[in-house]
């Protein structure tokens, strides 16, 4: 408890080797997972793929300036799709037993023309029925995500951010339903797990108000709340239109879909825990993000002016076009974010200074400035549980080129789902980020995630140490506290800006 309490916050700027483990008094011996678990990593498939240049960010990828190194996926990089034979069996060496990959919408309608005549790209059906197929030859089972932050760019164009883009776009919630429609249809006798969105509030936040993603635009926080609001809309249609189109039990457990959004929650945390102006903030910041988009697809709970009331004009209670639209809460969680009331651009409406990366802690980082906070996995589990549903954990990992912390980050963040487990969470599956290095989007292929090594020039593929932690765990289905402990402690990492 002790050494928690002395990981927390530390001194501006500092940087502790040491700080790994946060035990707690109740920290059982033993964990053990079911035997139904699914074990898997994650990919996106503008981050491995080659071939999406129409889609919002092929554009932004080519405009100069965007990406770290001005890197592109269609030059280098895991190429995917022509390895699919490689990847599923990568997968089958470590034991796992379940994939979650991205269908990329512009790659099977990359015209408006042909998404109105419902004719899709055969080379792209191909694609992907290529890699059911392959996944279910290896019995792994697939977690399809429909929208993993590309858009086609008959929706979204980055070149003219002055007008509506995307999720602003009420076109953009009328097709996704239709696209959802179609993908489940088509492939719903492959695929019972099924994600909407992936990470909506992130693509606002990085795109409206940070200014990384596209359409590329700072403080624009109005329609950065635009689009949070479409994109609970749109999974809510999509979820119908799934329901609609996936009639096939393609697992055997009873059910033809589990239809899930996938959320990126943060342990937030008040830049000054004593002072109640940082505390209000970081109760606004969890709210909006951890909490407002929950409330709206599971309660239909819909705060117009995401002021954490229900009392506004356009503020409503239950709405049932909104409301038990998830069978499954993804989460995904990395770290932790810090949020006070001064100290840096203060984001209007939520009214808080927010920082993500360089957190002035005492914990290890990742390559990414990410701070490594296994114990914030337990905070936003218990946070989840208040949903009343099955959760998986759709991502988790960190940015460790030289593969020397991701042995420990596993082992703590897999305790704490152990422990979450026992504390009667129902946790149903866990994903590594990722199976493979990947197009880390604005930073490019500096990032590196992947339980296996990519050569970024020529995809060649190389385990990493870390993939069998991962398999033996897999193969024993239960995690000891002295497993954890024994793992190197946390090294320096290796900043790649
Ligand atoms: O690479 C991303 C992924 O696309 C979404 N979740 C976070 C990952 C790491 O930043």
């Amino acid at each position: 408890m002790i050494r928690r309490a002395a990981c927390a916050l530390g001194a501006v700027g500092t940087l502790a080797v040491a700080c790994s483990s946060e035990p707690t008094p109740t920290a059982p011996a033993e964990v053990t997972f079911p035997r139904a678990f699914l074990w898997g990593s994650a990919t996106a498939a503008f981050q491995v793929e080659k071939g999406l240049a129409a889609t919002d960010w092929g554009i932004w990828v080519r405009t100069p300036g965007k990406i770290k190194g001005g890197e592109d996926p269609d030059r280098g990089g895991a190429d995917a799709l022509a390895n699919i034979d490689a990847d599923v069996a990568l997968l089958t060496a470590s034991r796992q037993n379940a994939y979650r990959f991205s269908i990329d919408w512009a790659r099977i309608y990359p015209t408006r023309d042909a998404f109105d005549r419902d004719q899709p790209d055969p080379a792209g059906v191909a694609a992907y029925d290529k890699l059911l197929a392959a996944l279910r030859a290896a019995n792994i089972t697939p977690m399809v995500t429909l929208q993993h932050f590309t858009l086609p760019d008959w929706l979204s164009d980055p070149r003219k951010p002055e007008a509506p883009q995307g999720w602003e776009r009420q076109e953009t919630v009328d097709a996704f339903a239709i696209w959802c429609r179609r993908a489940s249809e088509r492939w719903g006798g492959q695929v019972d797990w099924w994600a909407t969105i992936n990470e909506p509030m992130v693509s606002p936040l990085a795109g409206y108000i940070q200014g990384s993603f596209p359409p590329g635009l700072v403080l624009e926080v109005g329609r950065a709340l635009a689009v949070g609001k479409n994109e609970a809309i749109g999974h809510a249609r999509c979820y119908d239109a799934i329901k609609e189109g996936d009639k096939v039990d393609a697992d055997g457990d009873g059910r033809a879909s589990w239809v899930g959004i996938v959320k990126h929650q943060r342990a937030v945390e008040p830049a000054d825990p004593s002072d109640p102006a940082d505390q209000a903030a970081a109760e606004r910041v969890r709210y909006v993000n951890n909490l407002w988009f929950l409330n709206v697809i599971t309660r239909g709970d819909w705060d117009d002016d995401f002021d954490g009331k229900l009392d506004g004009p356009l503020d409503r209670r239950a709405d049932p076009a909104l409301a038990k639209r998830s069978d499954y809460l993804g989460i995904n969680y990395y770290s932790a974010l810090i949020a006070g009331g001064t100290g840096g651009v203060r984001v209007p409406v939520i009214d808080a200074v927010i920082r993500l990366d360089n957190l002035p802690t005492s914990r290890a980082k990742t390559d990414f400035r990410w701070d490594i906070h296994p114990s914030g996995l337990a905070t936003v589990l218990d946070e989840a549980r208040a949903y009343g549903l099955p959760i998986v954990i759709t991502e988790n990992g960190l940015a460790d080129s030289k593969d020397a912390n991701r042995s420990r980050f596993l082992l703590e963040h897999l305790f704490e789902v152990g422990r979450a487990m026992e504390r009667g969470i129902d946790v149903r599956g866990y994903f590594h980020w990722s199976l493979l290095d990947n197009f880390e989007w604005s930073s490019g292929y500096c990032p590196r995630f992947g339980f296996h090594a990519v050569d970024p020039a020529t995809g060649a593929r190389t385990a990493r140490p870390s993939v069998r932690v991962y398999e033996g765990i897999i193969s024993k289905g239960r995690l000891s506290r002295a497993d954890v402990d024994a793992a190197p402690p946390y090294a320096e990492p290796s900043f790649c800006d």
